[in-house]
């Protein structure tokens, strides 16, 4: 419906009303003044995206006329969150649009709230993603993401007495306004069934054949320029309905098909560490990755007539181990279908596909059963030995038993039952294995891949983390931002090292009364929010002390509970203590299998109604537990933060982004020193942050040594009392005296495996320091600017810059205006 109103600067308020208008009428049928706030999120969406459309297929004609290559990003994750504010701000159409909704009676912020999250990840690793595809588009990259369109995303978070309760996300219930279906696109992918070995080569027979539908999603880059695509893939059935069966009698016969290929794209797995042995998830895998493989080939030979060109004019990135099976089955296209020598087509492969490893963690390294596998892809599973057997070729070894080596760096783990180790596959398939942050890549060299890291040397490097200042910064703290580019033009937006010059201001007393001015409103805005939230009534002037993540173990949120308790016992004792006033905010989802997550959640939730309700600490201390923290949540509360708490085990956080996302908007770190935080410190300087607690050798020599946290529970009479505290029961009255044990527990006779009691009194000794930080406003105000100025490295464009130079060899390619 654009008319004649093309994608200019001089594009207008008028044309945009007109475009609105005509979607209300004509794609919702509806008149303006019957139309629901959610009509108009949908007419606002769909005139933005026809912008999107105008420029995506300039960006795509820009691509075929320069025969570029082109980078294809696989990820089982992308979590995008709500698209509309961020699509008109990268088009530069915020204002023009609030203005024509303003003239047809609506406002432009209450129809942006209408929009529902897309939660199509768990969290670090698909946020990430996301973060990705829009510096790719701003730094006018030829790519393309893949991965899956679930139907429900992460489970949306309730609580119910202080317990987590998990919901299904029916995002696309109603369908959504940014996607385009592409039926003329559908791929068939092959499972299960049986491999004949003929002349000539091996047949795989009898499968089970399922349809790839592709959803596009525009992605636009900060400008308009280039807009990108995403193609998530829906899995159908071949037959919808078997009419013999349904004649015979048998109507779920009927169906069992269409319901057996629908439940592969039907969930999001909502762990964001460990999903071991699940066969649905493995089929996840293989069906996203065959089809992307497909399509990708497709539009490689629909632009190019040389067979040959395929390394040089596509390289394929996998988002940690996940999509590593496309490493195997690009191998069975080349070799089973293009009928290439085996040589050649390894080489090809080991010049096309990158890899991103995102953790150390052991029980997140993907393994698949070995039958489990040969059930699934029984051919995969023939190439798969046969790449296994090449390898340790090169490795010496003795007769046929292999070595320790041989058995250390094989694709098959035999320690147990047999399974397939994908990280092995990952590292093997690619030309380049990257970890997220310094401290991440030394430890997967020295630790994870020490075997083969000797004897693929040059392979591994770094790529330390970024994240989209366009969303985290223009998009989630408007008057910050306003403030930066009032300050300094808008350079910071595509080019966020440009913050380095806020320090010309941090000794500026106007500048200094501004800025101060904003975390004030943001955390005024962050209390209204609270009170939605979680019926809080919390104190703007209080210091917000937030952990916003993944509930886990390794990112020790009983760390910050124990401090919580211990704070809350001083004030008791000593009401006239000097504390600021505090308010301890806490966001995350906990995996539904995950007991301690649950426990912790429950842990914290009872320790907020109780120091919530006590009039003794009344004004003094609050917690609050935000429910059903996600995209939208975060970009509320991290403008409003204070200190960002970033406490995991030292050399557990592979990066973190979080850490990035609140230093950028003026929160003080405390933190470890782990993933990122030592790149943080690095850049902000020791005055700046509150560095604490073990580092990862220090924690690896505790273990080596053998480590007792009962030692430290005799040795500190203040941390027993707590943890007998909480162990008692007192703290969930009603409820049987065991609910929170688990927590104690874990910390005592389950030995304590993430160092939290080792940790304890270098966390308080840091908390002390912060305290008297925050005291000292002025002090405070310049750390905080200085957090500003100093964290420009970490914009995702710096990451993606790195990728392009040093991994994919890809140059930007503006498309015509
Ligand atoms: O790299 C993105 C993100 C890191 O910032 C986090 O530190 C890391 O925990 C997370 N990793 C995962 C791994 N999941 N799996 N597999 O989510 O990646």
């Amino acid at each position: 419906f654009l008319g004649s109103a093309r994608f200019t600067k001089e594009t207008t308020v008028e044309a945009i009303r007109e475009c609105t208008s005509a979607h209300l009428r004509f794609s919702l049928a509806c008149f303006p003044e019957s139309a629901t706030p959610r009509d108009w999120w949908l007419a606002t969406s769909l005139m933005t995206r026809d912008f999107l459309t105008e420029r995506f297929l300039a960006t795509q004609e820009a691509y075929q006329k320069t025969q570029a290559r082109r980078l294809y990003y696989l990820s089982l994750e992308y979590f995008l969150g709500r698209l509309l504010r961020q699509n008109l701000l990268n088009l530069g159409l915020w204002d023009l649009t609030a203005a024509a909704l303003k003239s047809l009676g609506t406002d432009l912020e209450a129809v942006c709230e209408e929009e529902g999250e897309m939660g199509l990840g768990n969290g670090g690793l698909g946020r990430l993603a996301a973060c990705f595809l829009d510096s790719l588009a701003t730094l006018r990259l030829p790519a393309i993401g893949y991965g899956i369109h679930y139907e429900f995303g992460l489970f949306q978070q309730d609580f119910a007495h202080g317990y987590q309760i998990e919901r299904p996300d029916d995002w696309h219930r109603f369908g959504s306004p940014w996607e385009m279906v592409h039926p003329e696109r559908v791929q068939t992918v092959h499972l299960y069934g049986t491999v004949e070995h003929q002349e000539g080569g091996c047949r795989w027979t009898d499968c089970r054949d399922v349809l790839g539908l592709p959803f596009d999603i525009p992605i636009a880059g900060f400008g308009g320029n280039t807009v990108n695509l995403l193609r998530l893939w829906s899995a159908k059935s071949t037959r919808e309905f078997d009419l013999d069966a349904f004649n015979r009698g048998g109507y779920f016969e009927a169906v069992g098909e269409k319901s057996f290929c629908e439940s592969i794209t039907k969930i999001l797995y909502p762990n964001d560490k460990t999903e071991k042995g699940k066969e649905l998830r493995l089929v996840q895998q293989y069906f996203f990755v065959s089809c992307s493989l497909r399509d990708i080939l497709r539009r490689f030979e629909e632009e190019h007539q040389d067979w040959n060109l395929l390394p040089e004019k596509v390289v394929i990135h996998l988002n940690d181990t996940h999509p590593a099976i496309a490493i195997v089955e690009l191998m069975r296209i080349l070799i089973d279908e293009r009928r290439m020598e085996w040589e050649r087509a390894w080489d090809w492969i080991t010049r096309i596909f990158a890899y991103t490893n995102h953790t150390l963690l052991p029980e997140a390294l993907e393994t698949w059963s070995v039958s489990l596998f040969h059930r699934v892809l029984p051919r995969h599973l023939e190439i798969l030995y046969e790449i296994n057997r090449r390898l340790l070729e090169r490795v010496p070894g003795t007769g046929q038993i292999p070595d320790g080596k041989r058995r250390a760096i094989s694709l098959i783990d035999e320690n147990h039952t047999k399974a397939v180790r994908m990280a092995h596959l990952a590292v093997i398939g690619s030309f380049s294995v990257n970890g997220v942050s310094a401290l991440h890549s030394e430890l997967l060299q020295s630790r994870l891949f020490p075997d083969f890291s000797a004897l693929f040397p040059g392979r591994f490097r770094n790529v330390t983390n970024g994240i989209t200042p366009r969303v985290w910064l223009l998009g989630a703290n408007p008057l910050l931002a306003s403030l930066l580019t009032e300050t300094l033009g808008e350079g910071w937006i595509t080019d966020l090292s440009g913050l380095q010059e806020l320090r010309k201001f941090i000794g500026d007393p106007s500048f200094r009364e501004r800025y101060a001015a904003i975390k004030r409103a943001n955390k005024v805005r962050l209390s209204d929010c609270l009170r939605e939230w979680c019926g809080l009534t919390a104190d703007p002037d209080a210091l917000f002390d937030v952990q916003i993540k993944r509930i886990h173990e390794y990112k020790r949120q009983h760390l910050n509970l124990l401090h919580i308790l211990w704070l809350y016992r001083r004030l008791l004792e000593n009401p006239s203590a000097e504390f600021p006033p505090r308010l301890f905010l806490f966001g995350g989802k906990a995996a539904p299998g995950y007991d301690l997550a649950k426990c912790l959640i429950k842990a914290i939730n009872a320790v907020a109604v109780r120091i919530n309700s006590d009039s003794r600490v009344y004004g003094r201390l609050q917690v609050a537990f935000v429910p059903n923290y996600g995209v939208t949540r975060a970009s509320r509360i991290i403008p409003a933060a204070d200190l960002s708490e970033q406490i995991s085990t030292a050399g557990k956080e592979a990066s973190g982004t979080g850490n990035m996302k609140l230093a950028l908007n003026g929160a003080v770190t405390i933190g470890t020193l782990d993933g990122a935080n030592v790149e943080i410190g690095e850049e902000v300087g020791p005055e700046n942050i509150f560095i604490f607690g073990l580092t990862a050798e220090q924690v690896a020599e505790r273990v080596q040594e053998g480590y007792n946290p009962w030692e430290i529970y005799e040795s500190d009479a203040e941390l027993r009392a707590i943890l007998d505290w909480i162990g008692s029961g007192d703290l969930t009255p009603g409820e049987p005296a065991s609910v929170l044990a688990p927590l104690r527990h874990s910390l005592l006779e389950g030995g304590d495996p993430f160092l939290v009691l080792a940790d304890f009194a270098a966390y308080l000794a840091a908390q002390r320091e912060a305290e008297r930080a925050y005291r000292d406003r002025a002090r405070w105000l310049s750390m905080t600017m200085e957090n500003t100025a100093s964290v420009g490295k970490f914009s995702s464009d710096r990451s993606i810059r790195e990728y392009a130079e040093g991994i994919w060899r890809l140059s930007s390619t503006p498309a015509s205006d």
